[in-house]
């Protein structure tokens, strides 16, 4: 499995270490959690902080965009080559074109289920998709506990892909991804896990160690 750490659950004040230590670590992807106010209740991180992570570090960006149409402000972010880009299948009315557009970028293209969302309305896409994330909370807030139906929806979107010939399609996993619930998101089929307060991020952590011990979880 892959790991991607919450951006949002670092010490801002400190951020340049962090970044450090995540590059030491060799974390798979930075993920940064882009929050409106409109889709979800809060409000994070936007541009011109991901424009400064950018500079400080080589790790590919995982981008979560908790956002009302987003496919009005890809061009905000400089998409490279190896990003990931996630949009909610509720937020864009032309989901499909909005695939297109983060692909043409450069970027994976990857669409976000709330707990609440069907697989079922990925059916259309499937060949537009590089990733699918689960959400495993409801979105707005780091430190949530787990809703327990989302495990068995990882196994099923699993081998509802496989059934249809898209084993390629990776599985992410955000919200709550303790060491405990890794493993069973791991055993579910999940590929690539945000890791939040619920591991590896908090006062007086060793991020780095819990980054590997993580790393051996999910292996
Ligand atoms: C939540 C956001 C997530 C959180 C992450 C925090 O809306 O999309 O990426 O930052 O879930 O991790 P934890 O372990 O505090 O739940
Ligand atoms: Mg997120």
């Amino acid at each position: 499995g892959k790991i991607a750490p919450s951006i949002m659950c670092a010490d801002f004040l400190h951020l340049g270490q962090t970044l450090e230590a995540l590059d030491r670590a060799q974390v798979d992807y930075l993920h940064i959690d882009i929050m409106d106010g409109a889709f979800v209740p809060n409000f994070t991180l936007g541009p011109d902080f991901v424009r400064a992570v950018r500079q400080a570090t080589r790790t590919p960006l995982d981008l979560h965009l908790m956002v009302e149409h987003p496919e009005r402000h890809l061009g905000l972010f400089a998409l490279r080559e190896g990003d990931i880009v996630s949009v909610h299948q509720e937020a864009t009315p032309h989901l499909q074109r909005t695939l297109q557009e983060i692909k043409a970028a450069g970027a994976k293209a990857s669409v976000a289920l709330n707990p609440s969302t069907p697989i079922l309305s990925l059916e259309d896409v499937l060949d537009d998709l590089d990733m699918v994330l689960i959400m495993t909370v409801n979105p707005g807030f780091a430190g949530q506990k787990l809703v327990p139906a989302t495990l068995a929806k990882i196994t099923r979107l699993r081998s509802w892909l496989a059934e249809r010939g898209y084993d390629r399609v990776e599985i992410e996993v955000d919200g709550n991804v303790s060491f405990e619930n890794a493993g069973a998101m791991r055993r579910a089929g999940a590929d690539i896990f945000v890791a939040g307060t619920s591991s590896i991020f908090g006062p007086g952590r060793d991020l780095y160690g819990l980054t590997q011990q993580l790393r051996e979880v999910i292996a």
